[in-house]
């Protein structure tokens, strides 16, 4: 069975000042995969900490809310069968050294610090961290013309 699920991403402060924002969403949909919310903001320091709860008490956890909240960012929701793996592969590891070639991170970024995008690490999560940015009527509904060939599975 086809598992069709959505997934949360954002553009970091640094992909959009360095103007990446256009080559990321090509990354992404050129997979298949389908926007279906997408929106630039300037994060506010309790969005920040709460999408990075996780987080919280870490050395990195400070400097990480300052950052994600010192610029724009471009958040969008994601949609396709295994949405949330594939995001993941498209964007690489968090350390950009050990990010692949090919990856957004091993491509566009150098430190872990400024690595350009986020993304959700699980279903939950996207859901958890989809809700912080978006509201429900925000999220569209639509077929891509090429939905029945690029999701297709026997
Ligand atoms: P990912 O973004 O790949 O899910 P997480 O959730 O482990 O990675 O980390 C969230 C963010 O925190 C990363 N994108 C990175 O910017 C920052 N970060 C993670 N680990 C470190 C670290 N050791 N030093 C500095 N920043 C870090």
């Amino acid at each position: 069975m086809i598992n069709v699920e959505r997934t949360f991403v954002f553009v970091k402060p640094d992909g959009v000042l360095r103007g990446l924002i256009g080559e990321i969403i090509k990354r992404l949909e050129q997979a298949g995969l389908k926007v279906i919310a997408l929106k630039m903001l300037k994060l506010t320091r309790e969005q920040a900490e709460k999408l990075y709860d996780i987080h919280k008490g870490k050395h990195f956890f400070e400097p990480l809310v300052n950052y994600v909240t010192s610029g724009p960012i471009v958040a969008m929701i994601l949609e396709g069968p295994d949405a949330v793996k594939k995001v993941r592969k498209l964007i690489g590891k968090t350390n950009p050294v050990e990010a692949d070639a090919g990856t957004i991170r091993g491509d566009f970024a150098l430190t872990i610090s400024r690595n350009v995008i986020h993304a959700a690490d699980s279903k939950e999560r996207a859901e958890y961290e989809m809700k912080i940015i978006f509201k429900d009527d925000e999220i569209v509904s639509y077929k891509r013309v090429d939905e029945d060939i690029v999701w297709f599975t026997e």
